[in-house]
């Protein structure tokens, strides 16, 4: 049998370090995984980080991925993977997330012993042995100097593309620089834990990624390079070049080949010497290359938290949502909503229902709160002259819109406009089933609906196709009312990789950089390839005029109770 080359993408994420590795028709040929928590060995980490609580800091020990990575690439080995045939490889990292490298990074890193494991080689090349994880709020103090810095945090996000949030580079590596200044002077380079993943394989520091590089309020989205300003404001007295040195420069193009892999994994795993090496993205912006989303299509996560993606022409900040450089494309940005509430929102409320509710649930957990979410009728009307009832539910403190934790209910009568806060006709907790879900995709489309266009002529502005991921994609209730309320002129899919869409987008876009013709884009070269009926499945129907045009009514009366309710909450403590 022939065979073609093979392309790994390795996701490096809270909890676990992936490896998915393709061919060049895009078909799955290996997988292995390494959890950290169920995996790892001498760290005593819970879900993949320490925590500081007093500080509220988050944070990962370095060392522990180097176990994760050779664990990996021995379990591929192990499954028989001819490590000759793997042409190029490429990464997903968490977003945010800094690793900080001591002076002699490139002479470690260039220099591995083959019969040694990364871990006892490499662990003393930090100059600090921990990563501010993505889930670290420690940064406060300097969030608020990063959002004065410009003006205003709406100008910090016309520049960066996202106002200061705790978890973004910048105000990580301002805190460390002023909470640590000897380590931060020990500090030979910073990397993200996308372009930390690139350096393992690379043999020395490898560049940021262009997409990833705007998680850290310091990359200047207009102007395609470092923010002067906001570089002085984040390096502090140690000055602005030295912070660029420990930056490094980042190439424009995402699919670039940084180099050939270090001699280290062609000695131990048997890689051939010119497999390349490009580089590695966020897990968001390598989410949307899992398959060829065309600008206008949307994206939706539903994990623990929600994630609404999209790639766009189009670049409208607000500080309540991010813009980042598109991954493959120049000319195109990633759009994200970032949720801290989804899952378990929705489970309190379906736990509530089961509190209520004997009987057997023959499909899983979820057959109760699916048959009162579908039997409830839109917004809670039983009849047109009805009230809508719409609600938010944050069992966490939440960031879009910046709230505390908390349940709010209210009435909306869309004829008048009137807006009462109250739980009068609701019927708890049945209603609020479909409340929470339609509360969820209101959100999405309120901050959405300015950057879709329509489809085609006669038809609203929307999403061409909404595809669904994560662990809630698998729910049919809420993909119901995704359609109904975000549209979707083609229907909703379920992407069957779902829960491994990162580590595929990854691979994905190894194949792009290694096989595209001069000046092909990623859109078109993976289009090409992907095979739709293998690839997704579609599991509710989209747009519906009727149903889209109420929830458009919804979506007024939801704008102005967020607001109410933010004017009412200020002052209060948040995030
Ligand atoms: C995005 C973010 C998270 C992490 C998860 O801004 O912080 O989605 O990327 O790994």
């Amino acid at each position: 049998m022939a065979t073609t080359p093979l392309y790994i993408g390795f996701d490096l994420s809270t909890q676990q370090l992936k490896a998915l590795v393709v061919n060049s028709d895009l078909r799955l040929e290996y997988f292995a995984k390494f959890d950290f928590d169920a995996d790892s060995h001498g760290f005593p980490i819970k879900k993949g980080v320490l925590t500081n609580e007093a500080e509220h800091e988050v944070f990962a020990p370095v060392a522990m991925w180097l176990q994760a990575l050779d664990n990996v690439l021995a379990q591929l080995k192990g499954q028989g993977l001819d490590f000759t045939r793997v042409n190029g490889i490429s990464g997903a990292g968490q977003q945010h997330g800094s690793v900080y490298w001591g002076h002699d990074a490139d002479q470690l890193l260039g220099n591995l012993d083959s019969s040694k494991s990364l871990e006892e080689q490499l662990s003393g090349a930090f100059s600090n042995p921990y990563s501010p994880n993505w889930q670290d709020s420690s940064t406060q103090k300097e969030c608020d100097e990063f959002d004065a810095y410009l003006g205003s945090r709406e100008n910090l996000a016309k520049v960066t593309g996202s106002k200061a949030h705790h978890r973004f580079t910048g105000p990580q590596i301002l805190r460390f620089q002023k909470k640590l200044p000897d380590v931060y002077q020990r500090t030979g380079r910073i990397s993200l834990v996308s372009s930390f993943l690139a350096s393992l394989f690379l043999g020395r520091v490898a560049p940021m990624d262009i997409s990833d590089v705007c998680g850290m309020n310091l990359w200047n989205i207009n102007k395609g390079c470092y923010d002067e300003d906001l570089l002085k404001l984040c390096a502090g007295k140690f000055g602005v070049d030295d912070l660029r040195r420990k930056l490094g420069d980042v190439p424009e193009d995402g699919g670039a080949h940084l180099g050939m892999i270090d001699r280290y994994y062609i000695e131990r795993y048997g890689f051939r010497p010119d497999c390349t090496i490009i580089p590695s993205t966020g897990d968001n912006p390598a989410t949307i290359l899992a398959l060829p989303l065309r600008p206008s299509d949307a994206m939706v996560s539903l994990g623990t938290s929600t994630t609404f993606l999209m790639s766009t022409p189009s670049y409208k900040t607000d500080p309540a949502t991010h813009f980042f450089n598109h991954p493959t494309t120049p000319g195109l940005y990633m759009f994200m909503l970032c949720y801290k509430n989804g899952g378990l929102a929705r489970e309190h409320v379906r736990d509530a229902i089961d509190e209520k509710l004997d009987g057997d649930k023959p499909d899983g957990p979820w057959t109760n709160f699916d048959k009162v979410t579908l039997s409830t009728p839109p917004m809670g009307q039983k009849s047109e002259s009805d009230d809508m009832k719409m609600g938010l539910f944050f069992p966490r403190p939440e960031i879009v819109p910046n709230l505390h934790a908390g349940q709010w209910r209210f009435t909306y009568n869309p004829q008048t406009g009137q807006l009462k806060e109250t739980t009068e006709g609701w019927d708890q907790p049945f209603d609020e089933a479909r409340a929470i879900v339609e509360s969820q995709m209101l959100s999405l489309r309120l901050r959405s609906q300015g950057l879709t266009t329509s489809p085609e002529p006669g038809m609203p502005a929307q999403p061409r196709r909404v595809y669904l991921v994560g662990g809630g994609s698998k729910n049919k209730a809420i993909a119901k009312i995704a359609g109904e309320i975000l549209g979707g002129s083609d229907g909703v899919y379920k992407l069957e990789i779902g829960d491994n869409a990162c580590a595929l987008g990854a691979a994905y876009k190894a194949v792009w950089s290694l096989e595209r013709k001069p000046g092909q884009t990623f859109e078109d070269l993976i289009g090409q390839r992907w095979r739709e009926e293998d690839f997704v499945e579609k599991i509710a129907e989209g747009y519906q005029p009727e149903v889209f045009e109420k929830y458009g009514k919804a979506v007024e009366g939801f704008e102005k109770m967020e607001l109410q309710v933010l004017k009412e909450e200020a002052g209060k403590p948040t995030v």
